[in-house]
């Protein structure tokens, strides 16, 4: 598909504060890919959606021929393919492992500190769920007290509900600022987290960063006093059409400077990726983890996560040889290769992800009860 066949009128819907939609609206705009965002609708837009790709979560897209789609990851893999001019997936192998490894951390690892930073602390979770109750549930025959409360109830789901205790709010909060160091560095330097060019690993701390961390008061100010480099990114990739990068070269090799975010990968992430998959394999709801020196007590298991891991692999798989060969070198250098084969077998639902970006499976919410 070139520009000409593009699907046009493509409509995007989810929130203006959510994080996936946030980063399916990055993508569209530094692709160059027109949309309009519609805000979704409780109960009506929810239901249909829901009919339509097999679960409630946003965002969600319609194309201009009425197909609809789900999952911002796979969403973006599909217009990656379809939709070939700047393209934001590196054409080295290992450049785009490493991008869809960045993307899937900033993804499923990082929701716990922006959704700790946001609903946890009485500033953020004021501004937001008045916010969100006024833009997606403004149809609920409901007084707004009453609807604010109920989601501010409601989004403890991911914080208590995903293992955020009083004993571990230091740790949930040191992964942000350890964060926030490792971006500045890197990004006081280039335009863009690989170089100078924007690509998926961008797109994908987008979710965290530019509708959470860059939003909500209480990491808005840390990033305003320790990271100015890192909030100037989050505007600059906002303001990124491909006429700004297009002509600049791709990046050919790894950048040294994103070590530390691969080591957190392979001691954080990946560790609890094994977790979880072990959980869900023990057919518990729960489970608790300790990681990197922060234990997480009770917090509900993921099908969803259980995926990711499988993904990850699959795409390893699906390299040459020689590219293997040198990410293998790579991964063990960063502690990433022992976590991502540790388990034999992962406990995947059959078809789990065989319908995405179309229809996905009703248990693959990211966090669910
Ligand atoms: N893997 C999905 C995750 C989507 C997701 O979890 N979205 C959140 C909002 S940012 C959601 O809708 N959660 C469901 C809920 O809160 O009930 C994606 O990449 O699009």
């Amino acid at each position: 598909m070139n520009e000409a066949t593009a699907p046009l009128a493509i409509k995007l819907y989810g929130s203006n504060i959510s994080y996936f939609t946030g980063k399916l609206e990055n993508y569209f705009r530094t692709r160059g890919i027109p949309y309009t965002l519609n805000a979704m609708q409780f109960p009506r837009d929810a239901r249909r959606i829901g009919r339509e790709v097999g679960v409630i979560q946003m965002p969600n897209v319609l194309l201009g021929d009425g197909r609809w789609m789900t999952d911002s990851s796979k969403i973006i893999q599909w217009f990656e393919e379809q939709y070939t001019p700047h393209p934001l997936l590196p054409q080295d192998p290992v450049l785009r492992f490493v991008c869809l490894l960045l993307e899937d951390y900033a993804d499923e690892w990082l929701w716990r500190p922006a959704m700790h930073y946001r609903w946890h602390y009485r500033k953020g979770a004021a501004l937001q769920s008045r916010h969100l109750a006024e833009e997606l549930a403004g149809e609920m025959p409901l007084p707004g007290v009453l609807k604010r409360w109920n989601l501010r109830r409601r989004q403890r789901n991911y914080t208590t509900g995903d293992g955020i205790t009083r004993a571990n709010i230091a740790g949930v909060e040191g992964i942000y600022l350890r964060l926030l160091a490792t971006l500045e560095n890197l990004l006081a330097t280039r335009d863009y987290m690989l170089g100078e060019r924007p690509s998926v690993a961008d797109i994908g701390f987008a979710g965290p960063f530019f509708r959470h961390f860059a939003l909500d008061p209480v990491p808005l100010e840390l990033m305003r006093e320790r990271a100015p480099a890192v909030l100037e990114w989050v505007a600059r990739l906002w303001n990124s059409p491909p006429e700004r990068w297009s002509t600049r070269s791709e990046p050919v090799a790894l950048p040294t400077d994103l070590a530390p975010l691969l080591d957190d990968i392979g001691q954080c992430y990946l560790p609890y990726l094994v977790a979880n998959a072990e959980a869900v394999g023990n057919s518990q709801a729960r489970f608790d983890a300790h990681i990197d020196g922060v234990d997480y007590r009770g917090a509900l298991v993921s099908r969803y996560r259980v995926w990711c891991l499988q993904e990850l692999r699959a795409q390893f798989q699906q390299l040459p040889e020689d590219a293997q060969q040198t990410l293998q070198a790579l991964l063990q250098q960063h502690g990433c290769w022992e976590p991502l084969w540790q388990l034999s077998s992962l406990p995947l639902l059959p078809g789990q992800e065989a319908g995405l970006p179309f229809k996905a499976h009703a248990k693959m919410l990211a966090v669910h009860d």
